[in-house]
């Protein structure tokens, strides 16, 4: 059963490596004030909230702990992947949004092309930009090189 059964509205899921900004946009989008915290790991439970009214998207939009691939390295990992699948309560994810850092590309995009080769239906957000510009860096540049990915 996913969200779409349950509240009858999709089902956008975070999903991004640890510290890539999901709870900040979660925060954004929701209204919420989850802890975010610049240090990996700070999100260890799945939160839930409808995306304000604001941003004129009628969806549930679900923060999640991050992952860094979907090839699990450790118990906990693979409990945080298998639950993207399939989360106990809400079901597959509609859409995945996956938060990639704009600072650290190629460490990001890894995931984003296993996300897409696992059917998933993604949208990419990039987070950080203004990292990248204080260091001058250009983000169009630094996706050429990336382009085979
Ligand atoms: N400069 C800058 N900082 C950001 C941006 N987005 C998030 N942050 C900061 O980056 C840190 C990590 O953000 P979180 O939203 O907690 O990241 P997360 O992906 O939820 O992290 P985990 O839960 O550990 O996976 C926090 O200190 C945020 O304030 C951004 O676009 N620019
Ligand atoms: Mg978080």
């Amino acid at each position: 059963m996913n969200s779409a059964t349950l509240n009858k509205i999709p089902l956008i899921t975070l999903v991004g490596q640890p510290n890539s900004g999901k709870t900040t946009l979660f925060n954004h989008l929701s209204g919420k004030k989850s802890k975010t915290v610049n240090y990996p790991g700070s999100t260890v439970e799945y939160s839930i909230s409808k995306i304000l009214s604001k941003h004129a998207v009628n969806a549930d939009i679900l923060d999640s702990p991050g992952i860094i691939s979907l090839i699990p390295s450790s118990p906990d990992e693979k409990l945080s992947v298998d639950t993207l699948y399939s989360h106990p309560k809400f079901g597959r994810p509609d859409i995945v949004a996956v938060t990639v850092d704009s600072s650290q590309l190629s460490r990001h995009l890894y995931l984003v092309r296993q996300l897409i080769d696992s059917n998933f239906r993604v949208i990419v957000v990039l987070t950080m930009n203004d990292i990248l510009q204080k260091r001058n860096g250009d983000f169009r540049k630094q996706a050429q090189q990336h382009s085979e990915l």
